[in-house]
C-alpha cells in the first residue's frame, strides 16, 4: 500500500508542474519526471511489483502450458496404442462356477489362456530388451512363475531344442527382479542345477535339458525366444 501512495505522490507534483524534487532525477529530462521512477530515480516499488508480478503470471504461464502439453501428448500416446492393442479375435470361455452371473474370459487368437492369464509364445530371437518391448506393445510383459503349475503349463507346449526369455533378470549384484514387480521367491525358482553360474549372465532363459526344464541365467544381448503374459480379458 505504501507503493501507491509514492505513484500518487509523482503524479500528483507533475501535473502541479512544479520542478520539485523530480527535476533532480539524472536521466528525466527538466519538468518531465518518469512516472515509474522513484524519487530516487530507481524504479518504483510499484513498478518493479508490478514487473515481478508479470514475470510471476509468465512463469506460471509457461509451467502450466508445459505441464498440460505433456499429459495431452501422453493422452494421445495412451489412444495410439490403445488403438494398436485392439485384437481382431478374442477366444472366450465361460469358467464353470455356481454363481449365476458368470463372465467370458477372453485371450486373444494364439494366445494360450492358463488360470487367469494368458500367454503367447514368441518364436522369432530377440534379446531381452527387445523381447520383453515386443510383449510390452501387446498389452503384456515377459512371463513370471511363480509356481510348478505355471513352470509345467508352459514347458508343455515349448520346444525341447530352443531357449525362452523369461521376465526374470538382474540389475546388478545377483538380485533377481521380476519384470511384473511381484516378489522374488527363492523357494519357488526353478534353476537348473549349476544355475546361475556368471554374474554376467544378467537375463533368464528357460530351457530342456537332461534332467528336465529349468531356469538358466544368460547374457541379456542373447538373441532368444520368450513368452509373453497378460491377464486375461473379461468381458
Ligand atoms: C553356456 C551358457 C551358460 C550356461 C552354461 C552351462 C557355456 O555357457 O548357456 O549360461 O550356464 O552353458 O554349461
Ligand atoms: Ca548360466
Amino acid at each position: 500500500m505504501a507503493s501507491e501512495i509514492i505513484y500518487e505522490e509523482v503524479k500528483f507534483k507533475n501535473e502541479s508542474s512544479s520542478s520539485g524534487t523530480y527535476s533532480e532525477s539524472a536521466a528525466a529530462p527538466k519538468g518531465k519526471p518518469i512516472p515509474h521512477l522513484s524519487k530516487s530515480g530507481r524504479p518504483s516499488l510499484l513498478f518493479t511489483s508490478m514487473m515481478a508480478l508479470f514475470l510471476l503470471l509468465t512463469i506460471s504461464f509457461l509451467v502450466a502450458f508445459i505441464f498440460y502439453y505433456q499429459k495431452y501428448s501422453q493422452l494421445l500416446e495412451e489412444k495410439k496404442a490403445i488403438k494398436h492393442l485392439t485384437y481382431t479375435e478374442l477366444n472366450c470361455t465361460k469358467d464353470d462356477s455356481l454363481i449365476e452371473d458368470k463372465v467370458w474370459s477372453c485371450c486373444p487368437k494364439d494366445w494360450k489362456p492358463f488360470s487367469s492369464h494368458c500367454y503367447f509364445i514368441s518364436t522369432d530371437p530377440a534379446s531381452y530388451n527387445k523381447s520383453e518391448e515386443k510383449c510390452s506393445s501387446m498389452g503384456a510383459h515377459l512371463m513370471v512363475i511363480h509356481s510348478q503349475e505355471e513352470q509345467d503349463f508352459i514347458t508343455k507346449i515349448l520346444d525341447h531344442k530352443a531357449a525362452y526369455y523369461i521376465g526374470l533378470s538382474d540389475p546388478g549384484r545377483r538380485q533377481w527382479r521380476w519384470v511384473d514387480q511381484t516378489p522374488y521367491n527363492e523357494s519357488a525358482t526353478f534353476w537348473h542345477p549349476g544355475e546361475p553360474n556368471y554374474n554376467e549372465e544378467q537375463c533368464v532363459a528357460i530351457n530342456y535339458r537332461r534332467n528336465g526344464w529349468g531356469w538358466n541365467d544368460v547374457l541379456c544381448s542373447g538373441e532368444q525366444k520368450s513368452v509373453c503374459q497378460m491377464k486375461k480379458i473379461y468381458l
